[in-house]
C-alpha cells in the first residue's frame, strides 16, 4: 500500500519532526552543510556548563536565532503536518485535541493524530497543528535559575542579561544536551508512539536521543515508520518507507 493510503487509512498516527522540516522556513537546521554546527560547537552553547560559564554568550546566540526565527514563516511542510490532523481529527486541528467536531460533525471515529517535534521554533503551531509534544522546549520560553518559573518571552532583541522578578538569571526553556527532556511531554511522546500505528519521520537526522527512539519504538510496537528526508539517516534502514527529497515538497502530496 503506498504511503498515502496508509497515512490516511490508520487510526493512531504520530508524526516526528526535526530541523529539516523548518528548512524550508529559513531556519537553520544543525548537522550536514549549512548547520548551525558547523559554525558552533554545542559544548559552548547547548550545554547547561556553557551556561554557567558564559550566559551572555549562550543568550546572544539564541537572540540571534529568535530574529530569524521571528521573520521566518510555516512551509507546506507545516502547512501539510497541520492539514493531515485536521482530516484526522474530522474538522478542525482543534478537534483532534478536544474531540468535539469529532462528536458533532460524525468525523473519522477513533483516530488520534499526535505531533512530537524537536523544532523549537514553533511554526507547526503557527501552521495550525495543535495536539503538539515540544519535546525539546521553545526557543519562546525563558526559566528562572532562582524560582524555576517558565514564562513566555518574545522580545526580540531580548534585554542582556534576562532577570527574573526574583532576580534570578533566566535562560531559554530548551533542552540542552546532557538535561532530561520535560517528563511528562516525553512520557506522552512514548506513549504515543508506543500505541501509534503509522509513524511519520521527518527532516530530523535520527543522531539525538532519545528523540530517535521514539521512531524504534513505534516500529518495534508494529507502526509503518515513513520516513521523509533529503539524505539518509540512521533510522532509514529501519523505516518501511523512505521518501527522498524535501518535506516541504514531499508532504503536500501526501494529501
Ligand atoms: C531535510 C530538509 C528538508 C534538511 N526536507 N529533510 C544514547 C546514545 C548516545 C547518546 C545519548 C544517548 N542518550 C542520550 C544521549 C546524549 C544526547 C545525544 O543524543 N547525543 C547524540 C548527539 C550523540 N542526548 C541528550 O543529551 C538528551 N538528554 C538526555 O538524554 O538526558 C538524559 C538525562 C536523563 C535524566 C537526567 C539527566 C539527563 C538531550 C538532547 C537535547 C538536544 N538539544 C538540541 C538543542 C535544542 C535547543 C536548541 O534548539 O537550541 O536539540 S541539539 C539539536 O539536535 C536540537 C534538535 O532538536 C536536535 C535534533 O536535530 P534534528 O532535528 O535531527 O536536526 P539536524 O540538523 O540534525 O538534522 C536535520 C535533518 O533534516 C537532516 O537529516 C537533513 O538531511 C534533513 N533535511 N533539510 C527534509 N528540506
Ligand atoms: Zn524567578
Amino acid at each position: 500500500m503506498r504511503v498515502r493510503e496508509r497515512l490516511l487509512s490508520s487510526e493512531r498516527v504520530v508524526v516526528l519532526t526535526g530541523a529539516g522540516v523548518s528548512a524550508e522556513s529559513g531556519v537553520p537546521t544543525f548537522r550536514g552543510e549549512g548547520g548551525l554546527w558547523r559554525d558552533f560547537r554545542p559544548e559552548d552553547l547547548a550545554t547547561p556548563q556553557a551556561f554557567k560559564r558564559d550566559p551572555v554568550l549562550v543568550w546572544e546566540w539564541y537572540d540571534w536565532r529568535r530574529e530569524r526565527v521571528a521573520s521566518a514563516r510555516p512551509n507546506p511542510a507545516h502547512y501539510a503536518i497541520a492539514e493531515i490532523e485536521k482530516r484526522l481529527s474530522g474538522g478542525t486541528a482543534r478537534a483532534a485535541k478536544t474531540g468535539e467536531k469529532r462528536a458533532r460533525h460524525g468525523g473519522p471515529p477513533g483516530k488520534s493524530f499526535t505531533l512530537i517535534t524537536q523544532n523549537v521554533d514553533g511554526l507547526h503551531s503557527l501552521a495550525g497543528s495543535v495536539n503538539i509534544l515540544e519535546i525539546h522546549g521553545s526557543i519562546w520560553r525563558v526559566r528562572c535559575l532562582g524560582c524555576g518559573r517558565e514564562t513566555v518571552n518574545r522580545d526580540v532583541p531580548i534585554k542582556m542579561l534576562p532577570h527574573c522578578a526574583c532576580g534570578g538569571v533566566l535562560r531559554p526553556a530548551v533542552v540542552w544536551f546532557g538535561e532530561a527532556l520535560p517528563q511528562a511531554v516525553i512520557e506522552a511522546a512514548f506513549g504515543a508512539s508506543s500505541g501509534a500505528d503509522f509513524m511519520l519521520v521527518a527532516g530530523t537526522s535520527g543522531v539525538v536521543e532519545p528523540a530517535a527512539s521514539l521512531a524504534l519504538r513505534a516500529k518495534e510496537r508494529g507502526a509503518f515508520v515513513a520516513e521523509i528526508n533529503t539524505g539518509r539517516t540512521p533510522l532509514s534502514g529501519m523505516a518501511d518507507a523512505t521518501l527522498h527529497g524535501k518535506a516541504g515538497e514531499i508532504l503536500p502530496g501526501l494529501l
